[in-house]
């Protein structure tokens, strides 16, 4: 599948853009490969169990050079011509890879957040695929406020509401739920291998997984474009990656962030 140039410019006027089939031929490879990451998880795996005892959500993420499956996808797959494409950049890099199994029945919520703040990269041109392995129906769907990509950076939280940074006082996001009426938000159901494409800015969240009866397994594909920098984080951020030893500002580069043209 292609993006068009004026899907391109939707997904830069909105910060997100839904993609119907646009991995449609890669979930049975994505379904094999998250089995064996969920039966031989990697070291930055975080998953949550409710304190109500409901089911885990179950998350890792980097894990696309040591899973067959996800390295072939990132490598041979559609993404890094549709994020080149959206992002009007010449080459698109990869940055990770993250898997989201909401179990079901789990009452776990994913809050509002921009995934900007937690990374260790800067630019302004970036893509991630939010890619259902499972049918989703709306009311399970990943939303996102259209338009909060301009928005500035607000302050990380672990998805249990603690600060992902110390002493952080960057102003917290505002409540998105109060304000459903004035602003454009953007779900959709889906099936396996649609894909929703997102800003790294963008404000997004999605619902606990108590009405249905299957498993809400995700695959997220970062890319960023060539105007990506490294961000120190002190390996503080979320995913951590305390190997990457770049100098501030830096070009982002290196065998962890395939580039592609
Ligand atoms: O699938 C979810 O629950 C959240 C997804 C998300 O936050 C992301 O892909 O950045």
């Amino acid at each position: 599948m292609d993006v068009t140039e004026a899907q391109a410019a939707q997904f830069r006027e909105d910060g997100v853009l839904l993609l119907r089939g646009a991995f449609r031929d890669w979930v049975e490879p994505l379904r094999a490969g998250t089995d064996t990451l969920m039966a031989h998880p990697g070291i930055y795996e975080r998953s949550y169990t409710p304190k109500d005892g409901s089911a885990r959500f179950f998350q890792d993420l980097c894990n696309w050079q040591r899973i067959p499956e996800y390295r072939d996808f990132v490598l041979h797959g559609p993404g890094a011509a549709l994020a080149r494409t959206l992002m009007g950049s010449q080459g698109a890099r990869f940055f990770h890879d993250h898997i989201l199994v909401k179990e079901p029945g789990t009452s776990i919520v994913t809050p509002w957040h921009q995934d900007s703040p937690y990374y260790c990269v800067g630019g302004e041109q970036s893509v991630s695929f939010w890619i259902p392995l499972d049918p989703v129906s709306r009311e399970q769907a990943l939303e996102c406020v259209a338009g909060s990509h301009r928005w500035k950076n607000h302050r990380p939280k672990r998805f249990d509401g603690t600060d992902l940074f110390e002493g952080d006082d960057t102003e917290e996001l505002p409540n998105i739920d109060s304000r459903r009426d004035e602003l454009r938000i953007m779900g959709w159901a889906m099936e396996p291998g649609d894909a929703v494409a997102f800003d790294f800015h963008t404000v997004h969240g999605a619902p606990a997984n108590t009405g249905s009866a299957l498993r809400r397994r995700v695959f997220s594909a970062r890319w960023v474009g060539d105007d990506a920098v490294f961000i120190d984080r002190q390996g503080r951020g979320s995913p951590p990656l305390r190997h990457i030893r770049l100098p501030d500002g830096a070009p982002l580069d290196g065998p962890d962030f395939p580039r592609f043209t």
